[in-house]
């Protein structure tokens, strides 16, 4: 989709939403978050790429959110004046509800009431191509659709609607509204339940499938990121670079473009063959539940060999970017793994790179490139190789008394986890940098 293809929605076709930010006192500032006027700003533009017309914004500063309604009630008044001048269809929050706060918000604004998660959601619903990528997100929406679900929420309510519609329920009798719900709550289940199984066997495939790549031996670099920092068209530049007619990656202005990891083999400058793997886009407050919904697509980052993080050092909150990219990969248990920085869109600003480069000065030897112009890929390529030679590779070695003197080159160039001695010679588990993997490779233990 290009930009202007973004706006090619009518008037009447999108739905017009008004967001709705709240800042804890206590979380101003907060390590890994954005002020909440940029993170307002990024649900706008979270609200655009699932296709809503955002037609107004408010912020409220509380001490603590109120559990009925998560905002004051005179926030909540304030909100059905804007909803009645706008024609607002739906309020976004930037924070997650709880159930029981997005049926009272409906209750009192009488119209859809959204979080961030749920845009989130809607869009990889919307972006997901695999079946195993669909099958995630499904999974995902349902599971936080069923604590949920409300009169505004049943999307079965049609369908199931002969058997449940109708009575009137006098006093103690349950509503049909209700009966509805229950019946739209075991379909769900049902769903779920059968959501699982499938991606289970889904799963195993692609373990499968990874566990062969793994002993071919071949290394693999995941492309990590803040979504829309570029890294599906730095892989396409990476792909051009080396002549390769593989078919070109999708690339849009627009947040969680890509959602299925691609993998790509490129030939490094001599000549080594090895996997670049472009994958889902992160993203500050990215729900728990979407890390855990990708766990497996995510998996490929943490099996990665090397991470190359791609910034865009155009974005004014490219450092907040930064941080909560590095908060992701912990949780990813991904933050051991050697890692590339690179600052990519400098053909935006030739001028200030060095002031930015200063701003950013944790990230001294990063490198700047332009994925759009391909300048600085070449020597990313050489760094990559670099990094990739200078990594250790895990052995468990058998080397007799005679060749002793390659015990004596291990304790100067390996690291040695373990090292016995029996008859035959020296039993050791070591690591290896690669250079020195074919002097050793003769002594391998099977
Ligand atoms: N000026 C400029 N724009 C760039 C550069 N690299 C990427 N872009 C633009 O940035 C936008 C996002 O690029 P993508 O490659 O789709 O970003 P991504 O990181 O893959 O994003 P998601 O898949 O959505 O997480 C597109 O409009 C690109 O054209 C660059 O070096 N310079
Ligand atoms: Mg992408």
């Amino acid at each position: 989709m290009t930009n202007s293809d973004r706006y090619h929605y009518t008037e009447t076709q999108r739905e017009q939403g008004f967001l709705v930010g709240v800042e804890m006192r206590a979380h101003r500032y907060q390590n890994g978050l954005l002020a909440i006027e940029d993170s307002l700003e990024e649900l706008a533009a979270l609200a655009d790429t699932a296709g809503v017309e955002v037609v107004g914004g408010t912020i409220q500063r509380l001490n603590k959110p109120k559990s009925a309604t998560f905002i004051g009630s005179g926030k909540v008044e304030e909100l059905k004046a804007y909803r009645d001048e706008l024609q607002v269809d739906v309020f976004i929050f930037d924070d997650e509800l709880s159930p029981r706060q997005q049926r009272g918000l409906e209750k009192s604004l009488d119209v859809k009431v959204l979080d961030r998660t749920a845009l989130i959601l809607d869009i990889f619903a919307r972006h997901a191509q695999t079946r195993e990528g669909q099958l995630q997100v499904e999974l995902a929406q349902l599971e936080y659709r069923l604590p949920r679900l409300t009169r505004m929420w049943t999307h079965l309510a049609r369908q199931a609607g002969g058997r449940a519609g109708g009575a009137t329920g006098g006093v103690g009798v349950r509503g049909p509204g209700e009966t509805q719900l229950e019946v739209d709550r075991r379909e769900i289940n049902k769903k779920i339940a059968h959501l699982k199984e499938t991606l289970e066997k889904v799963r195993a495939h692609r373990a499968r499938h990874r566990a062969r790549r793994r002993q071919s031996n071949i290394l693999v670099v995941a492309i990590v990121g803040y979504t829309n920092a570029g890294k599906s068209t730095l892989l396409n530049a990476l792909m051009q670079r080396v002549e390769s007619d593989k078919a070109s990656i999708y690339v849009a202005d627009q947040l969680f473009a890509t959602l299925d990891p691609t993998t790509r083999q490129i030939t490094l400058p001599q000549g080594k063959e090895i996997l670049f793997s472009d994958t889902v886009g992160f993203i500050q407050k990215l729900p728990t539940r979407l890390v855990v919904a990708f766990r497996a697509t995510l998996e490929e980052i943490a099996e990665a060999d090397v991470l190359l993080h791609v910034l865009d050092i155009t974005h004014p909150n490219a450092l907040e970017h930064a941080r909560a990219v590095e908060e992701t990969l912990r949780e990813l248990n991904a933050a051991d793994i050697p890692i590339i920085t690179v600052f990519n869109k400098i053909d935006v600003l030739e001028e200030e790179l060095t002031q930015l480069q200063n701003k950013l000065a944790d990230y001294a030897d990063s490198i700047p490139i332009s994925a759009k112009t391909g300048r600085g890929t070449g020597e990313l390529l050489q760094r990559i190789e670099q990094l990739l030679q200078e990594q250790l590779i895990d052995m468990t070695l058998r080397i007799p008394f005679d060749a002793g003197q390659l015990v004596s080159l291990l304790h100067e160039q390996a690291t040695i986890k373990t090292e016995t001695y029996d008859e035959f010679g020296a039993h050791l588990t070591v690591s290896v940098p690669e250079h020195l993997l074919s002097v050793f490779e003769a002594y391998r233990e099977a």
